[in-house]
């Protein structure tokens, strides 16, 4: 079976249902430190489950004969710079426990996500390759930069088979994001409908890697699938879709709703989104098992618009 941890977010809660799709409602359990959607709920078994607790979570993982967990909980960029220590001990130590299951083989593979958070401000800005200057300057950056040279440290040394992406800002209608930097770029489509207006808390020019759910859970998916030996990097793949500022999301917004307005009030997090990369270079991940993004902003826009409505 299959163990999502941290199920009841806004990656977990359509990884979730895409993996029940796929392998059976009942082959999936999903777990959180609360409950979750009422689809989500419904369609299968669920555990209250704190990830950091390796006790609680090795119970889980032999009672239902655990092969595979994707850890989907952590403390996400905004929300971690007001409480650094709980999103270290959060984002850290569910990945230990996680790791060191997979080390003593009671799992056999591992999903675990990081995020163009890695990257910091003397990174190259555009097409921001593979491997390069990694000095990020937020503590879900560092603990996400940390947590990909432990994966790639137990690959090499225990043979691990742990798999990571390097999430762009991700947009969803599903479920709210919760406490992220790219929020903005979904709580602008509901404000758009709700208000016919937004009050954006970063500039209108900035401009950063996006890509719409439907395209992360795909690669997540495929990323799972690959063989071994298809996976060459074991610290986490660089992924992109698209780059677009609010400014560019305004104008597609108002091909939909013409009388949408957007104004700008920048916030803690404009220093955060400064910090990342505009675009990234991400043809390792194609050449390796495949990658290529479906949705643009137009796309995105059309789906958000239509299923928030
Ligand atoms: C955040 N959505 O804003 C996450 C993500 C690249 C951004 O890591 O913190």
């Amino acid at each position: 079976s299959i163990l999502i941890l941290g199920a009841c977010g806004q990656i977990g809660t359509e990884l979730t249902l895409a993996l029940r799709e796929r392998y059976g409602n009942q082959q999936v359990i999903a777990s959180d430190i609360r409950e979750g959607s009422a689809q989500l709920m419904a369609s299968g078994p669920f555990e209250m489950l704190d990830a950091t607790n390796y006790g609680a979570l090795e119970d889980v993982v032999m009672h239902y004969e655990i092969e595979e967990v994707y850890l989907m909980a952590a403390m996400l960029s905004a929300t971690a710079e007001k409480f650094p220590m709980r999103a270290w001990n959060l984002n850290m130590n569910s990945l230990f426990n996680v790791l060191n299951l997979a080390k003593d083989k009671k799992i056999g593979k591992v999903f675990w996500p990081s995020s163009i958070a890695v990257f910091g401000p003397n990174t190259p800005k555009e097409n921001t390759p593979q491997h390069t200057i990694m000095e990020p300057s937020t503590v879900y950056g560092v603990s996400k930069q940390s947590g990909e040279r432990w994966c790639d440290y137990y690959h090499k040394k225990f043979g691990v088979d742990v798999r990571s992406i390097r999430y762009p800002g991700l947009i969803s209608w599903k479920t709210a994001p919760g406490g992220g930097t790219t929020d903005f770029a979904v709580d602008i489509y509901i404000q758009a409908i709700k208000e016919g207006k937004y009050s954006c808390f970063v500039s209108e020019e900035t401009r950063l890697p996006m890509m719409y759910m439907d395209d992360a859970i795909r690669a997540t998916l495929a990323i799972m699938d690959a063989d071994a030996e298809q996976i060459r990097v074991r610290s986490s793949y660089n992924l992109a879709a698209m780059s677009f500022s609010p400014a560019d999301m305004a104008a597609s917004i108002r091909e939909h709703i013409p009388g949408f307005s957007i104004d700008y009030e920048p916030d803690f997090r404009q220093a955060i989104a400064d910090s990342w990369p505009s675009s990234i270079d991400d043809s390792e991940a194609q050449k390796d098992w495949g990658w290529s993004p479906e949705f643009d902003l137009e796309k995105t826009t059309r789906e958000m618009l239509t299923n928030l409505k």
